[in-house]
């Protein structure tokens, strides 16, 4: 696990930021939005700790940019820990939070489980948790102040109903392998979920095999080779990433066969590599997962430090992408 401070010059920079609006000489903007009076009124930098899942993926690495890009533009003075995928780790994390007395905590929970007593701890300590990203399965929501992320559920629509269609009256199964996220977390569950919901409403639509490649491109390489072993007629993979969706165009390359012809591909994110394989013709279909959520976090951490209402639940914006409008977009992809 490491933790990281922003380098000392830039959080002078963030509080002379903040000093600059508490003088009322700044003005508002900012990758924050809002004004960037990441302050509180004693003037001192508002404190977020902030626990993030890993770096296992494009996905997580332009999250993690988004969130230390906003920080810094809102002078909000950033404690930045990598779980490194372990969920002690993260709880290690909020725990040093707590300890030093941080003005919010935010985190993006590797898994669903095991939260409830840390943030039972965060709460007596009288520290707002915000969740991004990835949400719990605590049964007691007052636990956290609110979840910033993706409808995971919707995004597992989203790539089987684009599948229904592009099988809409066919009488031949249509064998489908599945590579789903790491076990136990949200985005894994729910959109295996919501893909599963909707091709039920075709029964030549059958998933013959489902297995984890946790998130990483040598999961989805690794576990897409023993699928190609087992089952010689595989026609879709849905991978719950693009970074497992690539790991397995190498195996299905290794193999012989033309990934996006021979197997269509579909996934979920649209990181810039994912969509230029979808440009390329070797993924079929993405559907978009937005990790730029570090904005709207700056603004639910000011308003819960005031102690301002927020909303239970912020959705993120996002769509999905075709061969052709991958070529469109590629150009201006942030990420
Ligand atoms: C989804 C996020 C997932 C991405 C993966 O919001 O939690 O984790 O889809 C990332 O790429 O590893």
């Amino acid at each position: 696990m490491t933790t990281t401070r922003l380098p000392a010059l830039r959080m002078l920079a963030a509080a002379a930021a903040a000093a600059l609006v508490l003088a009322g000489c700044g003005g508002g903007g900012g990758e924050g939005g809002g004004d960037a009076a990441g302050a509180p009124a004693g003037g001192e930098p508002l404190t977020l700790g902030f626990s993030q899942v890993g770096a296992e993926s494009g996905w997580r690495t332009a999250n993690t940019k988004s969130v230390q890009d906003s920080a810094a533009a809102a002078g909000i003075e950033l404690q930045f820990s990598d779980a490194q995928q372990k969920q002690e780790n993260q709880i290690k994390a909020i725990r040093s939070f707590i300890q030093q007395r941080v003005d919010v905590i935010a985190f993006s929970p590797v898994v669903e489980s095991g939260w409830d007593t840390v943030l039972m701890e965060a709460k007596r300590a009288n520290i707002p948790v915000i969740l991004t990203d990835r949400s719990v399965d605590s049964a007691d929501t007052s636990l956290y102040a609110t979840f910033l992320g993706s409808d995971f559920i919707e995004e597992g629509r989203k790539a089987g109903q684009w599948l229904l269609e592009q099988t809409a009256g066919a009488t031949e199964p249509v064998n489908i392998v599945e590579l789903q996220g790491t076990t136990g977390s949200a985005p894994a569950i729910d959109r295996q979920e919501g893909f599963a919901e909707v091709i039920a409403q075709n029964p030549n639509l059958t998933v013959i095999a489902s297995q984890t490649g946790d998130f990483t491109r040598s999961g989805g390489r690794q576990v897409m080779e023993a699928f190609l072993k087992s089952h010689p007629d595989i026609d879709v993979l849905y991978a719950h990433n693009d970074d497992m969706g690539l790991g397995a165009i190498e195996a299905i390359e290794a193999a012989g066969k033309v990934p996006g012809q021979d197997i269509q591909i579909i996934t979920v994110d649209a990181v810039k590599d994912g969509m230029q394989a979808l440009a390329d013709g070797k993924i079929n279909y993405i559907v978009e997962c937005n990790p730029l959520l570090g904005p709207q976090l700056m603004d639910l951490v000011q308003k819960v430090a005031a102690g301002e209402e927020v909303p239970a639940r912020v959705v993120t914006e996002e769509t999905t992408f075709d061969t052709e409008a991958a070529k469109a977009a590629l150009p201006s992809r942030q990420y």
